[in-house]
């Protein structure tokens, strides 16, 4: 045997070992040597691989080989069988299901490839991926948070799903602006620090509330002149406080009466003058020119007459691009609205060329309280409603796409068994914070 020969013999029994370690699974600790026929240049295949931190599904690889400038390489991360060509840097792949997945660094060397297989372990609900990569990433998954759930569990699934918070309450005008003079941030800073520190958007809610005046702001003794400064200034302050960190912002909030579909006689009306929404937006768009703007209101899917009042509204803004989107809040039940009053809210808006925010989804399984606790056949029905309104969401062209925000984790922390004054199950977790059937059906709309 020559040289050539023992090399070659070599090199068989070689990768037969190496395809032997393969089949065994993978192990984190392959990097193969090979010296090429003349013994010169050294080829050492291997990589890293790093699972993202704020997203268990999504990894990033890196080829560390040496010895392969000019050779074809490729990587296969097994979950559909596709071959993605490696180039220079990291490769970053998101997985849409959790599990153990083999990843395969492949170099076509001259006399045939050498590949490196390492396993990564993917977690995520036992149900699927998380929310915010069913997404897509066409739109941000959005949760409604409060400065004391952003911890332990709640932080757990927050940064596993969720890329988008609006504050439940805390960064209304009540809660900010508390006593005449000063404005009180802890809370709101908190949740704005939070999402800053991991990556998410912030959709601020709200600037302007009929719901959240503080008292002392509804017995002003000043004069109208003096009220519109205070709004001004209110929404000014609070806007550059948060510019680049806040991204949208729902600025008027509920401003049609239920019923008459007129303007709310609110305090801002009867101060500001019928314009008082002009006003406050523009005060908006002057404040941080960057930020998404939307007027966002509830029944406006089943209640045609409170959508045209609501698109008249919108519609007054944009002739003064003073309005970017439309938030339709999400208060629904399993059996209503329907699908195509759900869908009408959508045509409104996408024909407008405005971004649909599907904000405050809470999907009620006992409004009419005939059941006890929450029943298989009730929870499947929830389900098939999250995952007709996700569908309908995941329809929208992307550029009309902005967020699907749910109003609240569990059950427990929903604020409908106490406004309805009976027992509720609206929302998508337990109370042990695994997903329920609500949120599969959220993942099944979204495929
Ligand atoms: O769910 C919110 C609840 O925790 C607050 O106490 C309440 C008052 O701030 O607001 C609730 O959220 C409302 C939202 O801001 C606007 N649309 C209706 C929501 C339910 O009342």
């Amino acid at each position: 045997m020559n040289r050539k020969s023992l090399i070659k013999y070599f090199r068989l029994i070689f990768l037969l070992l190496f395809s032997f370690m393969l089949s065994c699974g993978g192990d984190d600790d392959i990097n193969v040597v090979i010296i090429d026929d003349e013994g010169e240049t050294p080829i050492s295949v291997d990589f890293d691989i790093i699972v993202s931190e704020t997203n268990t599904f999504e990894i990033s690889v890196n080829n560390t080989s040496t010895g392969i400038t000019g050779l074809n390489s490729y990587w296969q991360f097994t979950e559909n069988g596709e071959v993605v060509p490696d180039v220079a840097g990291p490769e970053r792949h998101v997985y849409t299901m959790s599990g153990d997945y083999l990843v395969t660094l492949t170099v076509e060397a001259p006399d045939g490839d050498i590949a490196v297989s390492k396993t990564v372990i993917i977690t995520g609900t036992d149900e699927g991926p998380a929310l915010k990569v069913a997404t897509n990433n066409t739109f941000s998954m959005g949760m409604a948070v409060r400065s004391d759930r952003l911890t332990g569990s709640h932080n757990a699934v927050l940064v596993r799903e969720f890329n988008n918070l609006t504050a439940e309450f805390e960064m209304k005008m009540d809660q900010i602006y508390k006593t005449e003079g000063s404005l009180d941030f802890t809370a709101a800073d908190a949740i704005v620090d939070y999402g800053v520190a991991n990556n998410m958007d912030i959709h601020g809610h709200t600037l302007v509330w009929h719901n959240s005046i503080p008292g002392w702001m509804n017995n002003f003794s000043g004069t109208d002149e003096e009220f519109e400064t205070l709004v001004k200034d209110y929404i000014t302050t609070v806007m550059q406080r948060y510019a680049g960190k806040v991204r949208s912002w729902d600025v008027v909030n509920e401003a049609i009466e239920d019923g008459s579909n007129n303007l709310r006689n609110s305090i801002f009306r009867v101060r500001m003058g019928d314009d008082y929404i002009q006003k406050c937006y523009q005060y908006a768009r002057d404040a941080d020119p960057n930020a998404i703007l939307f007027y966002n209101d509830y029944n406006v899917t089943f209640d045609s007459g409170k959508q045209s009042a609501m698109f008249a509204i919108v519609d007054d803004l944009m002739s003064n691009n003073l309005i970017d989107g439309v938030g339709a809040q999400m208060h629904i039940a399993y059996d209503f609205p329907s699908k195509a009053q759900i869908q009408s809210v959508v045509d409104g808006t996408v024909s407008r060329g405005l971004k649909m925010h599907f904000a405050e989804l809470d999907i009620r399984v006992n409004p009419n309280n005939d059941i006890t606790s929450l029943t298989e056949q009730r929870a499947i029905a929830q389900q098939n409603k999250a995952k007709e309104v996700a569908e309908i969401y995941n329809a929208i062209p992307d550029e009309n796409k902005f967020a699907l925000t749910l109003w609240g984790m569990r059950d427990s922390e929903s604020w409908l068994p106490a406004f309805w004054g009976q027992p509720e199950w609206g929302l998508f977790y337990n109370e042990d914070f695994t997903p329920k059937k609500s949120h599969t059906g959220l993942i099944e709309g979204f495929r």
